[in-house]
């Protein structure tokens, strides 16, 4: 204890200039300054356990991240007993702010058969613990993509439970308030109940402190009422609490231009989203890189720091033109928002979706699992719910998924689908499958799918 403390402080000490901090209020993100904040983000996953424990290869990474314009990254997964100071040193130096997943392979929440209890806990514990000191933590989920269909919403009151545990632990040990939120897969007739659920409520104690989305329904060249965005605009619009893109990037067709961009920081969209994270930094099989180490091996190659066919550290070297292509759009994109101070929040919370058989499978703001509550799949709503909800799904049934990408246009539709079908591996293989094998699996299969569809 003693030891971390006293390397916490150094970390502290040896730190150029201190960032300064993010917290919500209302639908937004602002920094300690008050000035209101906007990710420019990328997903940063080199290895599977921790890619935050490497110093020398953060310092690489964060100054080129610099030259792209990023100013933030999104961490999947890390190891809360390695030593983050130089990483997370490395990265506020050049201005990058932290995305921290706390689930870990063992402990992240299934929609198949939700579980809220003392062993996931603990170990979210453990990644929160090991992190809240860094100033450059601009927040924490509970989950990635834990729901994919509608009758899935039965996990949604654990995703939630998680969230409330977490927050109440974060307060009661005194720590900063760092935003708690969820990245949820964009399946178009799951979206807009989901959405709402995780917001809905009026004990903000028990919702989240932001939402997020992992968003591929804009490919190639597109427009804001092409490619689906209007949606989710409208969907967003009076949402309370903030919202951002925590993946997006369709690769198909290629190269990426990145336009999407342009719609997320101006004027359509960027008074209700905080920006985007794209996916991903490091090229891998899935082809979403924006750099890479070195040419890919054979994906069965041995040789040190080759996993699935990609070296995973070194110099990075800008993919051409997508780097390129993403520097220039974040490079005219700089929407100055609102200041904290002359920001009001008017947005109440929505209304917390009702039962719908096959499309949201809860009734309204059902009680949320208490740690070790038990998943019961014969009555699924009457464990996480009152007995009101099991009425209702007796009596209903003639619900159809009809709203699926119906109105969002060919590619949004067939992401939504495509993403649907990728996640499910994770699901059905449970924990053999770790998040990062379903992510490139899952993206493959996706474009796969989007190629089959055009
Ligand atoms: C808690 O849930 C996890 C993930 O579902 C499971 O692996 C573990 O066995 C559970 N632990 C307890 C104590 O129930
Ligand atoms: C709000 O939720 C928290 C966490 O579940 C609970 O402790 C508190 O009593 C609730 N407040 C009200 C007014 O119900
Ligand atoms: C939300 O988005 C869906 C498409 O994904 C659309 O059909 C629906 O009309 C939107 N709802 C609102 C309130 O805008
Ligand atoms: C928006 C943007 O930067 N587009 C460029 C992406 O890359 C292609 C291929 O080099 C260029 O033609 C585009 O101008």
């Amino acid at each position: 204890m003693l030891v971390s403390v006293a390397a916490g402080l150094l970390g502290l000490a040896t730190q150029a200039v201190a960032l300064s901090t993010i917290a919500a209020k209302g639908s937004k993100f602002f920094l300690s300054t008050g000035e209101q904040f906007y990710n420019k983000g990328v997903a940063y996953q080199l290895t599977d356990s921790d890619p935050l424990a490497d110093t020398q290869q953060c310092q690489l990474d964060a100054a080129l991240m610099k030259t792209l314009g990023a100013n933030s990254i999104r961490v999947y997964h890390v190891d809360p007993t390695a030593d983050h100071d130089g990483c997370m040193s490395a990265f506020s130096d050049a201005g990058i702010y932290a995305w921290i997943d706390l689930d870990t392979f063992s402990t992240y929440i299934l929609a198949d058969e939700p579980t809220w209890n003392q062993t996931q806990y603990s170990a979210y514990q453990k990644v929160m613990d090991a992190f809240h000191d860094y100033e450059n933590v601009a927040g924490f989920f509970v989950g990635n993509e834990v729901l994919t269909i509608g009758t899935d919403s039965v996990a949604a009151p654990y995703v939630k439970a998680a969230a409330r545990d977490m927050k109440a632990y974060r307060d009661n040990k005194g720590y900063r308030d760092i935003p708690v939120g969820y990245s949820a897969a964009d399946i178009a007739q799951l979206r807009p109940n989901l959405q709402n659920y995780m917001a809905c409520g009026d004990n903000s104690s028990e919702s989240l402190d932001f939402f997020s989305l992992n968003a591929y329904e804009w490919c190639g060249s597109s427009s804001y009422d092409v490619s689906g965005y209007v949606f989710l605009q409208q969907n967003a619009s009076d949402y309370n609490i903030p919202i951002f893109f925590s993946e997006t990037g369709c690769n198909t067709p290629a190269p990426r231009l990145f336009q999407d961009q342009a719609a997320i920081f101006g004027d359509d969209m960027s008074g209700t989203w905080s920006g985007a994270i794209i996916y991903e930094w490091i090229e891998e099989a899935n082809n979403y890189g924006l750099i890479s180490y070195g040419p890919s091996a054979a994906a069965t190659a041995t040789e040190t720091g080759v996993v699935g066919g990609y070296t995973r550290s070194g110099t990075p070297t800008p993919i051409s033109p997508d780097f390129d292509n993403l520097s220039s759009q974040w490079a005219t994109l700089s929407p100055s928002g609102v200041s904290m101070a002359a920001y009001s929040p008017s947005n109440t919370p929505p209304a917390c979706p009702s039962y719908t058989s096959g499309l949201w499978e809860l009734s309204g703001n059902v009680p949320l699992p208490t740690i070790g509550q038990k998943f019961n799949t014969q009555s699924a709503s009457a464990t996480a719910t009152s007995g009101a909800s099991t009425a209702q799904s007796t009596g209903s049934g003639s619900g159809t998924a009809t709203s699926a990408g119906s109105s969002s246009g060919s590619a949004s539709s067939a992401s939504s689908t495509a993403s649907s079908a990728a996640i499910r591996p994770r699901n059905l293989v449970g924990s053999l499958f770790t998040d990062f094998t379903s992510h490139w699996y899952g993206k493959l299969v996706a474009g796969l799918l989007i190629l089959v569809v055009l």
